[in-house]
């Protein structure tokens, strides 16, 4: 028999409050030569669920030592959460400590949105900054381009960009391997366009119509080496169908099979150089850490992996995808450790949303999946306020100050980084500055592993809110599953209670035998509508 526990006054205090585990900057003891704060990496795999990784229990259908080997020298979460259950959203709350659903067009992005996060934005990467940080963005970006949508100069700098929200180096691809333009964007610029030799290679970009005698999936699939599911008909990029049109890039175009080595090694060139920095500077004492946000592309649709990987999960495309990314993992911490670096490097891994199997692709993910469960235990998936869309996996690493070898049952969002990592390196955060962004750095640290969060927030057209266990998902008129990826979207006209510590499932829903107690959590998701959370 489940009793209630909450009462509304007590759920005020807790959303009102700065309840839950607070920690300051930890001491640090440094070697020579090594900056006095950690430096940071982040690195968010797309589209990766939570029994995606071995150590969540999948050990019988994927290995991914490399991530495995991370979890067994930190601490793993079981109830850790993206803010929304796609890409464009999620990634806009980690890096402005904001829902985004307060603000209108942070839903998916287009490939040639404007800047969704703007320069008008206080960002996690600037307040690195702030603290003395070097700071980089590498992978996938997803969070739009320049100052007007459809205008971005591709053939020259696009602008505002990465560095004018706080990255000091950027190595990104615009939006996603699926959206048009199909380049690599260094500091601004395309990489490898050379347009004083090929003219021809320039490049435009239109996600409203084709260009004339550019061939298309719709029309060309005699072309293609990959058929689309659904959607992904238009530009053909390397015999793979895309989202949005373009003509030009030559050799600039990205080859899918690459993207990983590619993205990942920028990654690891942006840590040897800033270790280099580090070492130069130590001898005027000036040594300055880290920032890494490493966003990589895998495991999103169109799953291309490197031949290496091909046919080596036995579940095509998807699964070998999952062995390039724990392969990424497993190159950064390599080069951590050749270092000498990997004790006073603080690893957060995770991902910006849940799992789908077909997200547009017939790449027989369906068909090979096997026993293998992407979303683990949990119902729902990408797209979905279930559980699946934002329980994400969660691991984070810091051998000087986190425990190894501990899961941690605290609930945990992502959207608290941003003021936990403010906590770690000693900056105040501002009125306004990352508003929903909460101090739990104890949490983040594995420090505090019941007690996490007074309540999270979870988005997927509909809001839910969970308090201890409980989780309530607002009534909306959205459509309760998506057919074409097969995933249950929970959206429901009537009101949802489910209580996870007996039905992580979510499959009883006890709205109508707990009407107070819906009314006490939709009052509180009222309230967080309203209110910042800080
Ligand atoms: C959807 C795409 C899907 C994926 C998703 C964004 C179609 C039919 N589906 O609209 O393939 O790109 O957007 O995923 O186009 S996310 O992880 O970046 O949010
Ligand atoms: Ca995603």
């Amino acid at each position: 028999m489940i009793q209630p526990k909450l009462n509304l006054a007590l759920l005020s205090a807790l959303a009102l409050g700065t309840a839950g585990a607070q920690a300051s900057a930890p001491a640090q003891k440094t070697k020579k030569g090594e900056p006095r704060k950690p430096n940071v990496v982040i690195i968010l795999a797309d589209d990766l669920g939570f029994g995606d990784i071995a150590c969540n229990g999948s050990f019988n259908t994927i290995a991914t030592p490399n991530v495995d080997r991370l979890a067994s020298q930190g601490v793993q979460f079981a109830n850790a959460h993206a803010t929304a259950s796609t890409s464009t959203p999620a990634r806009y709350s980690i890096l402005t400590g904001e829902y985004a659903w307060r603000r209108p067009g942070t839903g998916i992005a287009p490939g040639d949105a404007a800047m969704i996060v703007t320069p008008e934005h206080q960002t996690l990467p600037e307040m690195m900054q702030r603290a003395g940080y070097t700071t980089a963005a590498v992978g996938k970006w997803h969070l739009g381009l320049g100052d007007r949508a459809g205008k971005q100069d591709w053939n020259g700098v696009v602008t505002p960009g990465l560095k004018d929200i706080g990255f000091d180096y950027s190595y990104i691809m615009a939006a996603t391997a699926d959206r048009v333009p199909c380049v690599y964007i260094e500091n601004g610029k395309v990489v490898g366009l050379d347009l004083e030799n090929h003219p021809e290679d320039s490049i435009r970009v239109s996600y409203d119509r084709p260009f004339p005698g550019e061939p298309t999936g719709r029309n060309n699939p005699e072309l293609l080496k990959m058929h689309s599911s659904h959607g992904h008909d238009m530009a053909i990029v390397n015999g793979i169908g895309r989202i949005g049109y373009m003509t030009g890039g030559g050799k600039a175009l990205w080859v899918d099979e690459n993207i990983a080595d590619t993205i990942t090694e920028r990654a690891v060139q942006f840590i040897e150089r800033s270790v280099a920095a580090q070492k130069e500077a130590a001898k005027t004492g000036t040594e300055k850490p880290f920032f890494l946000y490493f966003c990589t592309n895998d495991v999103h649709v169109p799953r291309s992996p490197h031949e290496r990987f091909v046919g080596k999960s036995g579940m095509g495309p998807r699964g070998d995808a999952i062995l390039q990314f724990d392969w990424s993992v497993g190159r950064v911490l390599e080069v951590l450790d050749s270092l000498g670096i990997a004790d006073n490097t603080l690893v957060i891994l995770s991902s910006d949303n849940g799992p789908v199997v077909d997200d547009g692709y017939r790449d027989r993910a369906v068909e090979l999946l096997g026993d293998h469960k992407p979303w683990g235990k949990f119902r729902g998936g990408k797209y979905s306020i279930f559980e699946a869309g934002t329980r994400v996996p969660a691991i984070v690493r810091w051998p000087k100050q986190v425990p190894a070898g501990r899961v941690s049952d605290a609930a945990a969002s992502q959207v608290d980084w941003f003021a936990s990592l403010a906590s770690l390196v000693g900056q105040e955060l501002a009125e306004g500055e990352a508003p929903d962004s909460r101090n739990h750095l104890a949490v983040w640290l594995g420090k505090e592993r019941k007690k996490g969060r007074a309540h999270v927030v979870e988005h997927a057209g509909t809001l839910s809110i969970t308090v201890n266990d409980w989780k309530y998902i607002a009534p909306s008129n959205g459509p309760a599953r998506n057919n074409e990826v097969n995933i249950e979207l929970g959206n429901s006209k009537e009101p949802q209670l489910y209580n996870l510590a007996e039905d992580m499932g979510e499959k009883n829903n006890l709205a109508a035998q707990y009407p107070e107690r819906v009314a006490e959590l939709a009052a509180l998701l009222e309230q967080v509508r309203q209110n910042p959370e800080r």
